[in-house]
């Protein structure tokens, strides 16, 4: 057998003969988008452009992958009749990528990709969904119950996975919403919300959410739709919105998650869409490289 040496995220030589321990996947799906298009060219792009990020992490003070074995899989790809066949397949290469215990990391790809990823969670996680809170970086709430008719949408998955029985939502960075979902957002006792408003114009509140974030007991799933973050550096989202968070206080909460009480399942990096400049893609890439640092720490580092 020829050894051929396969070069995935951050341009690392990965080994394939072993067992990982996360599963990078990219889930290039495009059927719902609203505004922009482009983002089934976003993993790849944001492949790339990983192998440009530097791998020293100061949060655990060494290199990436800092002895942990990360695999980059190849494009999850699907021709079929239906969106919903579309999600079923997402939902198989999810679970084909978690078997053996690796963490699920997913370059997305519309933010769509999250529910198949929380029924995969629901067929092969060791707890019972509505343990699970899902903490979704993002400007808009993807409360609808529609978008354009299409039930399973960007738009509408937050609800599909409260539908699928997840038992609590965390929502930061949002600023876009209809009058729906804002009676959504009041009225239903599993969802927080703070908006990227709040934030904005109030910085000490970005320490009360780490610090909140910090205390989270239990499975998470960290979902970050980079339009979450303000569009000056990640300009070619499917859905810009202006007003968006930090990159640092983004940084400050995924290393919270991971250095807190709670125990991060999986993640998503979604909405991502290449730009000329390369910069909404290497700004996915470095958020990617921060989630994986934040793997390495849970498991004590190197
Ligand atoms: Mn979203």
């Amino acid at each position: 057998m020829v050894d051929i040496d396969v070069f995935g995220f951050l341009g690392l030589r990965e080994d394939w003969d072993v067992r990982p321990d996360v599963a990078v996947m990219q889930i290039p799906l495009e059927m719902t988008v609203s505004y922009g298009t482009g983002t089934s060219e976003g993993p790849s792009a944001t492949i790339e452009a990983s192998s440009q990020v530097e791998t020293y992490s100061t949060f655990i003070g060494g290199d990436l992958p800092s002895g942990m074995i990360i695999r980059t899989l190849d494009p999850w790809s699907f021709e079929g009749p239906s969106l919903e066949a579309h999600l079923d397949s997402i939902e198989s290469y999810v679970i084909n990528g978690i078997s053996g215990g690796a963490f699920p990391l997913l370059l997305g790809g519309e933010h769509g990709i999250l529910l198949p990823a929380i029924r995969a969670l629901k067929q092969i996680g060791n707890f019972p969904l509505e343990n699970l809170t899902l903490v979704q970086v993002d400007a808009h709430a993807d409360l609808r119950d529609e978008l354009n008719g299409e039930r399973f949408s960007h738009g509408t998955v937050v609800r599909r996975c409260l539908d699928e029985g997840i038992g609590r939502v965390l929502q930061i960075g949002v600023r876009a919403f209809s009058k729906e979902e804002c009676i959504v957002m009041e009225n239903d006792v599993r969802i927080r919300s703070w908006m990227a408003k709040d934030i904005r114009k109030n910085r000490a509140l970005e320490l009360e959410i780490t610090d909140f974030i910090s205390e989270i007991q239990g499975p998470v799933w960290l979902s970050i739709d980079i339009d979450a973050l303000d569009p000056s550096i990640v300009p070619a989202t499917g859905t810009p919105v202006p007003g968006g968070l930090d990159y640092w206080f983004v940084n400050d909460l995924i290393e919270n998650l991971f250095s807190g009480n709670a125990n991060v399942v999986g993640a998503d990096v979604s909405e991502i869409v290449p730009d000329a400049h390369g910069v909404t893609q290497f700004t996915a890439a470095t958020i990617a490289a921060t989630i994986l640092a934040g793997v390495s720490y849970r498991s004590g580092g190197e």
